[in-house]
């Protein structure tokens, strides 16, 4: 009876407009997107953008995807000694009004396992991905970046 219950009401909030009105993607401005070229061999990159919540509630970006590579992940970089080392996180919150920024040697969107080699100004297309399932396009250009200690 009871899993009959919240499945009704699982379908019910599924079938709600309001829950696609009031997505997280609605919200969302991103700024100064762009991938890091890299050469032709390189089997990684990465996506920088500055990710701006013009809403009056909290967003959480939680992941991305491209068709660039096979495997999109959030990375930031942390110290470990007197290295700085990526590692993947689950997720970046963004407070009302306020904005991500995603630049070399921090916060980024990683590109793993490029499926073709970058192209210098062409326009990459990257989806972003929200807590509440929302999602955000960008065409983001590939640009050379002066690389940083650790990518
Ligand atoms: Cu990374």
């Amino acid at each position: 009876m009871t899993a009959l219950r919240l499945a009704a009401a699982l379908a019910l909030a599924a079938l709600s407009p309001l829950t696609v009105a009031a997505g997280m993607a609605d919200g969302i401005a991103v700024e100064a997107a762009h991938v890091r070229l890299m050469p032709a061999a390189a089997p990684n990159s990465a996506a920088f953008l500055t990710v701006v919540n013009t809403a009056a509630t909290p967003v959480r970006l939680v992941g991305a995807r491209s068709e660039l590579a096979q495997t999109v992940e959030l990375h930031d970089h942390i110290r470990d000694g007197e290295i700085m080392r990526m590692r993947r996180i689950e997720g970046i919150d963004i407070a009302a009004g306020a904005q991500a920024v995603l630049a070399p040697g921090g916060k980024h969107v990683m590109l793993i396992g490029l499926k073709r080699p970058l192209v210098a100004d062409s326009v990459a297309q990257i989806t972003l991905i929200f807590a509440d399932g929302s999602e955000h396009t960008i065409n983001a250009p590939v640009t050379p970046i002066r690389p940083s200690a650790s990518h």
